[in-house]
């Protein structure tokens, strides 16, 4: 089949093609039958629109989703051919910096699946997320380009002309198709202008800012931490929902809309507040169609939803009225509009969209003008209704609603895990990969000695190969018979990395003083910091010199290791988390909205250590206090001690001596043969006089429960029993039923 199609492109055989050369027929192969699909149609369609799609590498996706894996697996293999050499040479798309692009990335791939009409709106970054690089212990950024000459871009004929105060613009659609398992395809539509220069890139990941022309597709998220980087965020963001709301109502209109009846024609999504100003953009157009301002407002309020993903508030935009008013100032007469009608409602300051500083409150507006508001996990919406939106949620208790968040399983087990994959349906049939709530039949096998074991061995196979991946790629190796306790996500301190190396630190101690863990331990972390945030790169730097310290250190290295990831990406997870033990989620009470990696890692047999925070509060629930590890204070204590602004860190480090040891060790004498006391010293002061994110009245509660998982850990049918119950009860967080879920509550395409 690969072999006929190679054939008629290169005029040779499959065997006689270079790795690259089967890599662009397959790219062209795949797109080819993506393309034969049909893509599902019906009155009403959802527009997710999102500054982040983190895709991640698509040809085996699509192969497994086109239900062709297997068959090319093979006749690559007949031919000599590996495919997983082949997919190593796929460049990875990093158009997102976490959870929240590739949460939008397996909502596609789960919209698709259950056939509801519906795509994504982005932006085509030339750069995604910079790639990162250890040197001297720090972390150093490098554009990340991956856009070749042969890629999954297919240019459409559509443009849209997009104005701004000082420029015009195309914005031209590339499609990239987003193949939905054994169902149809549909699209993700990324915007681009045609003058965008990627030379313009200078030292490292820095460029001219005010170069509109050749910068405005050029990078994901570019530096914000000044006011050229904000106005270039409000740049990209007034781009990609200026020319996506031209689009909507075009297609809306071909499919027979009159625009009065917008809402029955489109659901839009709002993933987070970069894509707010779809709101004033939508009303605008409509203003320009001939409707007035009043039923515009009440024609867009019914057509969009909002989802919130953080309850920070440094993360929670708030663009000032004169920045916006340099980039666009067409939409300003009408957030006017809307900032009136409630102050004229409302006389809440804690409500208005401009506030006393004249600032844009971007929430604001998505929850005024849009019909539903929604958390991403349990708690998350609860603290939202509670406490973060609290004067939101008693005007408009009927907006909010929850969506726990999940994953897609044909990436996080069908690709990832084959041979976990194989296991499961071995034992109970291949239903569950349509219907991931079937994993539960599992149960049936708790106790079960022969199939237990059978399992741990698929979990040493996985290790195995873990070990000889990081051997290959960064050339230090780990013990496969150690305990593998993984932490791999964004670096930020309410995520707690940091809570993760003082655990490191305590055990070198203890292994120093004749104190040997029973079994070794290797810790795992992948963590890119954004590049202005200094405190997470001095995390970064804390951890990488505990990795040189204790891998160089002959007596404590067979008991402990430490391993950085370098360039954590999607790629790299995929490798990382089917071999885990311990999953890390850790987070603050509060502070992490769901998480996904926690899904991720469930799904594939390892354990949890973690917080009641986000979804862990759900997993919990599921797999029962037994199968769990969890340690910490609770949100409310958290949110309480927050108001009553009564934390003192010092206070804790005074009165433990085992954690003033720790801490003291980041500035001790070893460390500081190793690392920079610039680095060091700050990240010590931070934690002794601010530690924002409470890592100390966890620390000793944290050290026992991880101490109480390492020695469950020995009992190996026990674990494999927990392992066992973590897989089966998996299927909730199958990012199909979050979807079902928005089709059926939010959306209502009744396309289900
Ligand atoms: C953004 C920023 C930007 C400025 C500095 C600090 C900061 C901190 C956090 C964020 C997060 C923005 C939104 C986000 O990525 N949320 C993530 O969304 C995931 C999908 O819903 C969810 O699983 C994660 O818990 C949540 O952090």
């Amino acid at each position: 089949m690969l072999g006929e199609f190679v054939k008629n492109r290169y005029q040779k055989d499959l065997r006689e093609c270079s790795n690259e050369e089967i890599y662009i027929a397959l790219l062209e192969f795949v797109k080819e039958k993506a393309m034969k699909k049909e893509c599902p149609t019906g009155k009403k369609k959802v527009y997710y629109i999102s500054a982040e799609f983190l895709i991640g590498k698509l040809l085996s996706n699509n192969l497994i989703n086109l239900g062709l894996f297997d068959t090319v697996k093979k006749e690559l293999e007949e031919n000599g051919k590996n495919i997983y050499e082949i997919e190593e040479i796929e460049p990875e798309p990093s158009l997102g910096n976490g959870g929240l692009g590739r949460l939008a990335a397996c909502f596609l791939d789960s919209i698709a699946t259950l056939g509801i009409p519906g795509d994504g709106i982005g932006i085509n970054y030339h750069l995604g997320l910079f790639k990162q690089v250890f040197e001297q212990n720090l972390q150093m950024e490098y554009p990340n380009p991956w856009i070749d000459k042969n890629s999954w871009l297919t240019k459409s004929e559509k443009s849209y002309t997009v104005e701004f105060r000082n420029h015009i613009v195309k914005a031209s659609l590339y499609d990239i198709a987003v193949t939905g398992y054994e169902n149809r395809t549909n699209q993700l539509h990324l915007f681009d202008i045609d003058s965008v220069d990627e030379k313009i890139t200078e030292e490292g990941i820095s460029f001219d800012k005010d170069d509109i022309e050749h910068n405005l597709t050029l990078f994901l998220y570019p530096d914000d931490s000044d006011e050229k980087g904000q106005l270039l965020r409000i740049y990209q963001q007034y781009f990609m929902v200026s020319a996506g709301a031209q689009m909507i109502l075009e297609e809306c209109e071909e499919r027979g809309c009159n625009l009065h009846d917008l809402p029955e024609y489109a659901a839009i999504q709002i993933n987070d507040t970069h894509p707010t100003m779809v709101i004033p953009e939508l009303i605008r157009l409509l203003l320009i169609r001939g409707i007035c301002i009043e039923e515009a407002m009440d024609i867009v309020t019914k057509t969009c939803a909002y989802t919130n993903h953080t309850i920070l508030a440094e993360a929670l935009e708030k663009w000032p009225v004169s920045y916006l008013q340099k980039v666009v100032p067409q939409l300003l007469p009408i957030i006017h509009i809307l900032d009136n009608e409630i102050k004229k409602k409302y006389s809440n300051e804690a409500v208005a969209i401009i506030d006393k500083e004249k600032r844009v409150h971007m929430a604001h507006i998505d929850m005024h003008y849009g019909y539903s508001i929604n958390g991403v996990a349990y708690l998350h919406t609860e603290i939202l209704k509670n406490s973060e939106l609290k004067p939101f949620y008693e005007i408009y208790p009927e907006k909010f609603n929850n969506k726990t968040n999940g994953i897609t399983f044909r990436r996080w087990l069908l690709h990832c895990n084959e041979e976990l994959t194989a296991w499961i349906e071995n034992l109970i049939g291949s239903g569950f990969k349509k219907d991931a709530k079937e994993l539960e039949n599992l149960l049936k096998y708790r106790g079960d000695k022969k199939i237990l074991e059978s399992l741990l061995e698929i979990k040493a196979e996985k290790k195995k190969q873990l070990k000889e991946y990081i051997l290959r790629t960064q050339g230090i190796e780990i013990d496969e018979n150690s305990i593998y306790d993984i932490q791999v996500k964004r670096l930020h301190e309410y995520k707690r990395q940091q809570l993760n190396a003082l655990y490191i630190i305590h055990k070198y101690l203890e292994i120093k003083r004749g104190n040997i863990p029973e079994k070794p331990i290797t810790v795992i972390f992948g963590a890119k910091a954004a590049p202005a945030y200094v405190i997470a790169k001095d995390i970064i730097h804390l951890i990488l010199c505990l990795q040189k310290l204790i891998n160089e250190d002959e007596q404590v290295k067979r008991y402990l290791r430490v391993v950085m990831i370098e360039n954590y990406n999607v790629s790299k997870a995929a490798h990382l988390i089917p071999a885990c033990d311990i999953s890390e989620q850790i987070s603050l009470a509060s502070k992490e909205a769901s998480g996904t990696g926690n899904m991720k890692f469930m799904l594939n047999g390892a354990i949890t250590l973690g917080t009641m925070d986000g979804a862990n509060v759900e997993i919990a629930e599921l797999v029962g206090k037994d199968n769990i590890y969890i340690f910490g204070e609770d949100s409310e204590t958290v949110i309480d001690r927050y108001a009553e602004a009564s934390y003192v860190s010092r206070d804790y480090y005074e009165k433990d001596a085992v954690l003033k040891e720790t801490v003291d060790f980041i500035i001790g004498k070893e460390m500081m043969k190793i690392g920079s006391k610039e680095h060091l010293l700050r990240l010590y002061q931070e934690l002794l006089n601010k530690d924002w994110f409470m890592t100390f009245p966890d620390f000793q509660d944290y050290i026992s429960t991880r101490e109480k998982a390492y020695s469950d850990y020995n009992d190996r049918t026990k674990w494999a029993d927990k392992m066992l119950v973590n897989i089966a009860k998996a299927g909730y967080f199958s990012s199909d039923r979050t979807i079902e879920q928005y089709e059926k509550e939010i959306w209502k395409t009744g396309a289900m």
